[in-house]
């Protein structure tokens, strides 16, 4: 039997969230906006572009379209400078040994994340060749909770949904394989995540037997 599993990147499989806070923090702080850590949770799972709006959002800013597009390449290229020394030792607790169990049962194994750097991620930290199919943010027009990245995924894998089965971190995320019809494993908080099927604290958390009943599961 073969099951379409289907990981989001950023907080799932590499805790690229504090890299993605410092680079927002940085252009809140030049606007005067009190960004907090709290607020940050508002932009898990959510395009970088919707990010910056609910930045200002917060700060009551109203800005053009010439300021917002600055702030945005100043956003992805300090973002990207907290990359450049990244490594497998980034990789999240427990997710290396569930991605060499689930090859060596044979499962497809896809991407599915917002990100429009998704790919030298996966190169970075090793774990790129896991990948049977990867969606991110440059294949999507329609961003979590609208289930397009992760049905274009299944169908990359050539899985119906109701055989996948989604890894988030994000509520829209979860929202976004429910609507799509499989089955929604939240990695964190249990009281943010309780939309999903399943809700793990992390990668530790979840054994082979769990890994095989999935596999089995009608
Ligand atoms: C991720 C993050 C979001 C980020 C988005 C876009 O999504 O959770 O915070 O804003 O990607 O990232 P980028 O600016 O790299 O294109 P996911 O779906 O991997 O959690
Ligand atoms: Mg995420």
């Amino acid at each position: 039997i073969k099951k379409a599993f289907i990981f989001d990147l950023d907080g799932v499989i590499v805790d690229t969230a504090k890299y993605h806070f410092l680079a927002w923090k940085k252009i809140a702080n030049e606007l005067d906006i009190d960004f907090t850590l709290e607020h940050n949770e508002l932009l898990k799972g959510v395009s970088r572009v919707r990010s910056l709006d609910i930045i200002l959002d917060i700060g009551k800013i109203e800005a053009s379209q010439a300021d917002k597009n600055k702030w945005l390449i100043q956003k992805n290229e300090d973002y990207l400078s907290y990359l450049v020394d990244m490594n497998q030792s980034e990789v999240l607790p427990g997710v290396m040994p569930i991605l060499n169990y689930l090859k060596e049962q044979n499962q497809l194994i896809a991407l599915g994340s917002a990100s429009k750097n998704a790919r030298p991620i996966l190169e970075k930290t090793g774990t790129l060749s896991f990948f049977d199919a990867i969606v991110d943010g440059n294949d999507v027009t329609n961003a979590k909770p609208d289930p397009e990245v992760f049905l274009i995924a299944a169908q990359l894998l050539g899985a119906k949904p109701e055989d996948s089965i989604v890894f988030e971190d994000s509520v829209a995320g979860i929202q976004a394989a429910n609507i799509g019809g499989m089955l929604s494993i939240g990695i964190g908080d249990k009281e943010t995540l309780h939309e999903a099927q399943y809700i793990f604290n992390d990668f530790n958390e979840i054994d082979t037997i769990f890994i095989d009943e999935l596999i089995r599961k009608k």
